[in-house]
Order: C-alpha cells, then sequence, then structure tokens
C-alpha cells in the first residue's frame, strides 16, 4: 500500500507540472471524494491494527505534499497571469489626455452681467417680474394706444385674447420689461433707480429677429432729472462696456411712453469713426444701440407719480442686438442654435 501511495504522489506530482489551468480537476482526480488518495485510505481498515496507523499517517504526509504541490503551481500560474496581462495592457503616456471641458456663460448672459455690474456700480436695483404679462401692464400703461400695431395677433403671441374687443386683461407674452418698471412704481415712491433685465417674446423670426429675445431696460424718476442725466448715465454704461474712449450720440424718435424721445448711437468701436470701409459700422462711424427718452408725464401720472413734481428717462435696448455687434455676429439665429463650436468663441 507504501508503493501506491507513493506511485499516486509520483503521478501527482507529474501531472501538476504539466498542468496550465484548471488544478481544481486534478485537486479532485487525487483528493476528492471519490479521488485515487480517497480510495486507498477507504481499504485502510482492511490492514493489520499495527500497520494502519504508519500507512495512515503516510498518506497523510502525501495529501498535504499534493496540496502543497497545487498551491505552489496555483502561485506561479498566477504570476504568469498578471506578466500576461501587464503586457497586453501597457499604458501608452504619449496619448494626448482626454480633455475636461469647463463650462462658460452664453454671450446674452455675459452681457446682461455686465451691465447689471456697471448698473449695480452706479447705485441702481434689479427688479424682476412676470413674462406672462396682462395687455394693461404691456401696452395700455405704456401710453400705447389701443390700435397701436403692435398689438396685433401678427407680432404679440396672446395666451389669451377676446375675440371681440381689444382689452386690458388680454393675456401675453411680454415684448418688453417696461411692465417691469411699471409695475415697480405703481408700488413705489420717487426716488426710482431701476434696471430690468430679461427675456421677452414676439412674433418674428429672421437673421436679426428671433420669437424669445432678451431685453435690458432701465428707469430713474426723481425731482430734477433731465435729458442731461440719461445721456451721462449711458454714456457711462458705455464706457464700462467698450472702454474709456466710448463716445453716444442721441438722434430724436418716436416712442408711445416717452417724450422727447431718441434713438442712442454708440461711436464705432471697431474704426472709431476714423475708417469709411469699416465692416462693423459700413462706415457711418456710429452704431445704432438702444432707444431711450424722458418717461412720458401720461405715463408717470398713470402709476400714480405726479408729473408736475417729477421728471423720468427710461431707455431699453434688446441685447441680441448688443451682443451681435460686440462679437461680431451677422445671424441672430446663431445665439440659439447650442452649436458648441460657436459658442466656444465667447
Ligand atoms: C427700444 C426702446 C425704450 C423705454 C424703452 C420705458 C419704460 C417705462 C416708461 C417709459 Cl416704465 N419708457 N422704456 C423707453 C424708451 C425706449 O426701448 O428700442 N428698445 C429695444
Amino acid at each position: 500500500m507504501k508503493n501506491e501511495l507513493s506511485q499516486i504522489l509520483g503521478e501527482a506530482s507529474a501531472e501538476i507540472k504539466n498542468q496550465d489551468a484548471d488544478l481544481e480537476q486534478i485537486r479532485i482526480k487525487y483528493l476528492g471524494k471519490k479521488g485515487k488518495l480517497t480510495d486507498i485510505l477507504k481499504k485502510l481498515g482492511t490492514l493489520p491494527a499495527e500497520e494502519r496507523p504508519v500507512i495512515g499517517a503516510f498518506a497523510n504526509e502525501i495529501k498535504t505534499k499534493i496540496e502543497e504541490l497545487i498551491a505552489k503551481k496555483q502561485k506561479e500560474l498566477a504570476g504568469l497571469n498578471i506578466e500576461k496581462k501587464l503586457a497586453e495592457e501597457k499604458i501608452d503616456i504619449t496619448l494626448p489626455a482626454k480633455q475636461k471641458e469647463t463650462g462658460k456663460r452664453h454671450p446674452i448672459s455675459q452681457i446682461m452681467l455686465s451691465l447689471e455690474e456697471i448698473f449695480i456700480g452706479m447705485g441702481f436695483n434689479i427688479v424682476k417680474g412676470p413674462e406672462i404679462e396682462y395687455a394693461y401692464y404691456n401696452f395700455d400703461a405704456l401710453n400705447s394706444p389701443k390700435n397701436h400695431p403692435a398689438r396685433d395677433i401678427q407680432d404679440t403671441f396672446y395666451i389669451r385674447k377676446d375675440e371681440k374687443e381689444i382689452r386690458e386683461d388680454d393675456i401675453l407674452l411680454r415684448c418688453h420689461t417696461s411692465s417691469v418698471q411699471i409695475r415697480f412704481m405703481e408700488k413705489n415712491k420717487p426716488p426710482i433707480k431701476i434696471v430690468a433685465p430679461g427675456r421677452t417674446f414676439r412674433v418674428d423670426l429672421d437673421s436679426t429677429h428671433t420669437p424669445v429675445f432678451h431685453q435690458f431696460e432701465g428707469l430713474v424718476v426723481d425731482k430734477n432729472i433731465t435729458l442731461v442725466d440719461l445721456k451721462d448715465t449711458l454714456e457711462a454704461v458705455f464706457r464700462g462696456l467698450f472702454g474709456e474712449d466710448a463716445e453716444i450720440r442721441l438722434r430724436p424718435h418716436y416712442f408711445p411712453f416717452t417724450e422727447p424721445s431718441a434713438e442712442v448711437d454708440a461711436k464705432c468701436f471697431v474704426c472709431g469713426g476714423n475708417n469709411e470701409n469699416c465692416p462693423t459700422c459700413r462706415g457711418e462711424g456710429w452704431l445704432e444701440m438702444l432707444g431711450a427718452g424722458m418717461v412720458h408725464p401720461k405715463v408717470l401720472a398713470g402709476c400714480g407719480i405726479d408729473p408736475t413734481v417729477y421728471t423720468g428717462f427710461a431707455f431699453g435696448m434688446g441685447l441680441e442686438r448688443l451682443a451681435m455687434v460686440k462679437f461680431g455676429i451677422d445671424d441672430i439665429r446663431n445665439l440659439f442654435e447650442n452649436n458648441m463650436r460657436f459658442l466656444r468663441q465667447f
């Protein structure tokens, strides 16, 4: 029996040596419940009593040896696997790193925020109001007559409109942020010094108009406010936006809510008015930037402010137009198509 055991060890060690996977099969074959070694141990009882402990001990020795051989081989194979893996998964440190993109603000938000900063620096408060508005706050309170063309469903998005008559409680998407300033004047007495930035809406789509756009309006009401205050304030704003050399001029215009009214041009910040072929101002030397004026007495009175005591100036500018001029964008739709290659430039 001793010989048989020695033979099993010989067989097992040869097999383990040549095996390059699945050592478990070998373990079962020799040490499992129906394994070769187990078979022999089962016959232990047929031996004479004095031989049993000797053979038993020897069998255990063989068992331990086989287990050790398997464990050793297992370690060896694991080592080989790691080497193989390392060889296969070599890291190419010359490959370019994955780029992490840092987000940034949309050009419209950038302009809106720099304007807010400039106005806060001059002591203005920022006010917000509803985008869905009554026709009263959007038109009537601004001295816009009932037959004003902007009131047409062709130009303004209505949420609720009376079919038979034009009403002050028609509900629409605001087409300027003046409505926010009207609401503010109803609730606050002068001195008033506010700006109203925000999203506005109109029925229109071409290279210079989008149905959603952004406005930045401002309003100052106090005793002795004049056109000089308007021009001074706006000039300071443009110096903040375009640099210390910025200059503005006022041209007469008409708005129902201001009297007198003006369109405001900024000296071309590209050529300074010195290039007949300037692509930005087309040789004009000036860029039309916004509308402004002295608040119409009827508008003040409508909000409960006495126009014989108080005067005020107001202005409104489109942020898309400002962004297009400042960044040299030729089609407004670029701003709203979420094209990263376009937006990354600003
Ligand atoms: C333009 C012109 C303007 C105003 C907006 C205003 C607001 C109140 C009273 C009087 Cl509460 N006026 N806003 C005044 C003049 C012009 O905007 O062309 N915007 C793009």
